[in-house]
């Protein structure tokens, strides 16, 4: 959707943080998975989409709180976190390989402050689904794209507590699936599930429990109808590199 539609379709008098300059370069960058470098200068990142733009899948309700309320709690932790530190011009992607170090604060809200900005970006209705080299790796991972979802869908589900299921390309370059605790990911070098990332899900109680309650498996089940494939597809070229 064009910003110019989604900013009117915030409506309600509900602020549009734009993305900065900064953050729209870093949008071009090629470089595999930059959300942003020099983030300590911008601003919070626009939702991608309308609230309701995932209805009925996941509801308006939901992507408000969980966007304007938990979102945007953890960016602003982590900028107060990294202020005034040796992180503070750091790269995230540096950040997260070097998060043993960083301390709890750094590690909870900038995992919660990046894993729910590449979280947006892999979602969208009406895609097409995984390009030709994509599916051909799937395949050559998990035997079908069917088995692929299904263990996924396993990761996410069977997490205990709260965290996040991953699509990610391992160091030799395989597709491989995961999940990580809180707001781990698996650019961090404390986490066990290790690569860069190309498809999550956020599976804390706070991404579904309005509409799902304790069902989080329909949640996961539902989730297959909004993932933007095109991101996905995008994600895995560049991680190719
Ligand atoms: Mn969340």
């Amino acid at each position: 959707m064009e910003r110019r539609n989604f900013i009117k379709n915030l409506g309600l008098g509900v602020a549009a943080t734009l993305l900065t300059k900064e953050s729209l370069a870093v949008e071009n960058n090629n470089s595999k998975n930059h959300i942003m470098e020099n983030f300590q200068t911008l601003e919070f990142p626009a939702l991608p989409f309308a609230y309701d733009a995932l209805e009925p899948y996941i509801d308006a309700r939901t992507m408000e709180i969980h966007y304007d309320k938990h979102h945007r709690t953890y960016f602003n932790n982590f900028v107060n976190a990294i202020k005034g530190t040796a992180w503070e011009n750091v790269s995230v992607e540096k950040i997260f390989a070097g998060i043993s170090k960083a301390g709890d604060a750094i590690r909870n809200n900038g995992g919660g402050f990046y894993n729910h900005v590449f979280f947006w970006k892999n979602l969208g209705k009406g895609s097409a689904g995984p390009s030709a080299e994509l599916s051909a790796a799937i395949v050559k991972a998990f035997g079908s794209f069917d088995k692929l979802r299904e263990t996924f869908s396993n990761a996410a589900k069977t997490r205990f507590g709260s965290g996040w299921a991953w699509l990610y390309l391992t160091a030799d370059k395989n597709l491989a699936v995961g999940s990580t605790p809180n707001q781990d990911n698996p650019l961090m070098d404390i986490s066990p599930v290790k690569g860069t990332p190309l498809l999550t899900i956020d599976v804390w109680e706070h991404a579904y429990y309005l509409k799902y309650q304790n069902k989080r498996a329909d949640y996961v089940d539902a989730f297959w109808n909004v993932v933007n494939w095109e991101e996905v597809n995008k994600r895995y070229q560049e991680a190719l590199k």
